[in-house]
C-alpha cells in the first residue's frame, strides 16, 4: 500500500468544516497546488475579447414559485445554450461576478484533447477564476454529442451555474426535424453550502448514538438532501404550487423531435417520460448507441441521453421527471393549435424502463485483451459524514498515476446504500456490466456511470489523453465529502 495512505480516523466537525470551506473556494487556502498551473487565472479586459462571454453571477428568481438568489450564467436558469461544431476550435470568456467567491467552468462531456487545464476543475486543472476577474478558456469541441457546463468549485452549480453545451454531429446519427434541449434539475431553497453544512449537521442529528455507521446497514438511500422541487429548463412548482409557469415543448403532428435529456442536477437521479409517446434512445453522454424503444429512461447526475420522440398524437401532454419514490417535475408537450395543459393525473411509467444491459455501442469496439485492473471500494460514513473510494478522501487521496495508452479496467464495488454515478473527464470508457456477465462485444460508450446500491460494476478505457483529470461521484455532497480521484496520465 501505499505510504501516503490517509490515516483512517475520523476527522473532527471543525477539521470536516474547514475542508468543506475549503472546497466551496473560500477563505481557506486551496486543498492542493499543482507543478506548473499554480497561476492564477489570466485579467482579460472586455475589449480584447469577441465571442461568447459568460458572466457568472447572482441574481433574484423563483423558477419553482420560490424566490431565492440564484448564481448563474448571464442572467439565466440554466445558461445559455452553445452550439459548436464538432472539431471546431473554441474561445469562451467566463467572467466571474459572483462577488465574494472563486469559480470556474468545466465543460461536462469535452475530452480536451492536449488541453486539460482548461478542463475547469478547482485547483485539478488549474486555480479557479478569483472574485472580479476572468479567464478565456480554449479548446477544441469533440466529441460531439448533447453535454453540459456548469461550475467545478465546491458545491456552486447546483445554485444555477449550468447550462447545455451541444457539439453538432458532423453526419446526423438519426433522422429526426429538429431538437429540442430538456435540461433536468433539481432545486432546492437554499444555497449549496447551506444545503452541505446541513448534511453534515442533519446526519449527525439524526443518528446521535452512532460513531460510525457503517452504510452496509443502510436500505437504500435516493438522496442526502431532501426532495424539495425540480425544474424541466428552469421552470417547477414548488410543493402546493399549482400556477408558476411550466416549460412548453411545442410540436407540430408529423414532425420527430430529438430532445436532447440532461440531468445537471446536485443530488437525484430522474426518471423522465412523456405521456402517451414512447422514446427511441440513440445516444448518451454524446456517443450513439444501437437505438432502444422504451416508455421511460433513468438519468443519472450528470448523464445525457438523446431520444427521439414522434410527433402522433393531438393535444398537451405531461412530461414528467420523477425522483425513484416518485417525486415529480412536470412540463408541457403541446401541439400546434393546443392551449392549456392536461388534465392531472397519476403517472404511467409504461413497462418498458431503459436497462444498463440494453445499451450498445453503435461503432465498432475493440477491447485491449490484458488491461492493468483497478479495484475501486466505494465507502461512506455518516458521522463523519464522508465517503470515500478505496477508504481515501479526497483532496488527502492517492492520484491514479498512468502511463498514456495503457489500457485500464476499472472494477467498482459498491456497498454502500446509495447509487454513485461517477464521471471520468477527458475521456470515454465502455460499460462492460457486472462481473461474471461482461459484454465485450458491443459496450456502450459513456462518460459517466451509475453504480448502483450493494452492485458492482466493470468499465474499461484507454488512458490515450494525458493530463491530470478528474474521477469521480457526480452527487454534489458525495464530490465534496471526499468521493473523487485525480487520475494522472504521463507524461502531461
Ligand atoms: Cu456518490
Amino acid at each position: 500500500m501505499d505510504p501516503q495512505r490517509t490515516p483512517t480516523h475520523p476527522l473532527s466537525r471543525r477539521q470536516f468544516l474547514a475542508n468543506a470551506a475549503s472546497f466551496a473556494g473560500t477563505a481557506l487556502a486551496p486543498a492542493i497546488l499543482l507543478p506548473g498551473c499554480q497561476k492564477r487565472a489570466a485579467v482579460v479586459t472586455a475589449d480584447d475579447f469577441s465571442g461568447t462571454v459568460l458572466r457568472a453571477g447572482r441574481f433574484s428568481a423563483a423558477p419553482d414559485g420560490r424566490s431565492r438568489e440564484v448564481w448563474g450564467y448571464n442572467g439565466q436558469l440554466p445558461g445559455p445554450v452553445i452550439r459548436v461544431k464538432d472539431g471546431e476550435k473554441v474561445r469562451f470568456k467566463v467572467v466571474n461576478e459572483l462577488g465574494d467567491v472563486s469559480t470556474s467552468v468545466h465543460w461536462h462531456g469535452m475530452h480536451q484533447p492536449g488541453t486539460w487545464t482548461m478542463d475547469g476543475v478547482e485547483d485539478v486543472s488549474r486555480s479557479p477564476i478569483p472574485p472580479g476577474s476572468s479567464f478565456i478558456y480554449e479548446f477544441t469541441a469533440t466529441p460531439p454529442g448533447t453535454h453540459w457546463y456548469h461550475s467545478h468549485v465546491g458545491v456552486q452549480y447546483g445554485n444555477g451555474l449550468f447550462g447545455p453545451l451541444i457539439v453538432e454531429e458532423p453526419t446526423p446519427i438519426a433522422t429526426y426535424d429538429r431538437d429540442e434541449i430538456v435540461f433536468l434539475t433539481d432545486w432546492f431553497l437554499e444555497a449549496g453550502d447551506v444545503l452541505l453544512a446541513r448534511v453534515l449537521k442533519g446526519m449527525e442529528m439524526k443518528m446521535p448514538m452512532k460513531d460510525k455507521m457503517d452504510m452496509k446497514e443502510m436500505k437504500r438511500d435516493l438522496g442526502d438532501v431532501p426532495f424539495q422541487s425540480a425544474l424541466i429548463n428552469g421552470k417547477g412548482r414548488a410543493p402546493g404550487d399549482t400556477t408558476s409557469p411550466l416549460a412548453v415543448l411545442e410540436v407540430k403532428k408529423g414532425e420527430t423531435v430529438r430532445l436532447r435529456l440532461i440531468n445537471g442536477s446536485s443530488t437525484y437521479q430522474l426518471r423522465f417520460r412523456v405521456d402517451n409517446h414512447p422514446l427511441t434512445v440513440i445516444a448518451t453522454d454524446g456517443a450513439p448507441m444501437e437505438p432502444v424503444a422504451v416508455d421511460n429512461l433513468v438519468i443519472n447526475v450528470g448523464e445525457r441521453f438523446d431520444v427521439l420522440l414522434k410527433a402522433d398524437q393531438d393535444g398537451a401532454h405531461w412530461v414528467r421527471a420523477a425522483t425513484l419514490d416518485g417525486k415529480e417535475a412536470r412540463a408541457v408537450l403541446r401541439y400546434a393549435g393546443a392551449t392549456g395543459e392536461p388534465e392531472s393525473a397519476p403517472a404511467h411509467w409504461g413497462e418498458h424502463a431503459l436497462k444498463p444491459d440494453e445499451m450498445k455501442s453503435r461503432a465498432p469496439v475493440v477491447l485491449a485483451e490484458r488491461p492493468k485492473e483497478i479495484s475501486l471500494l466505494l465507502g461512506g460514513s455518516m458521522m463523519p459524514y464522508r465517503w470515500s473510494v478505496n477508504e481515501q478522501f479526497f483532496p488527502k487521496a492517492d492520484p491514479i498515476a498512468l502511463e498514456k495508452d495503457e489500457s485500464i479496467r476499472f472494477h467498482f464495488r459498491n456497498p454502500t446504500g446509495m447509487d454513485h454515478p461517477f464521471h471520468l473527464h477527458g475521456h470515454y470508457f465502455h460499460v462492460l456490466g457486472k462481473p461474471g456477465a461482461l459484454n465485450l462485444k458491443d459496450p456502450v460508450q459513456k462518460d459517466t456511470v451509475n453504480v448502483p446500491a450493494k452492485e458492482e460494476l466493470v468499465i474499461q478505457w484507454k488512458a490515450n489523453n494525458p493530463g491530470r483529470w478528474f474521477f469521480h461521484c457526480h452527487i454534489e455532497w458525495h464530490l465534496a465529502a471526499g468521493m473523487a480521484r485525480v487520475v494522472e496520465i504521463k507524461p502531461y
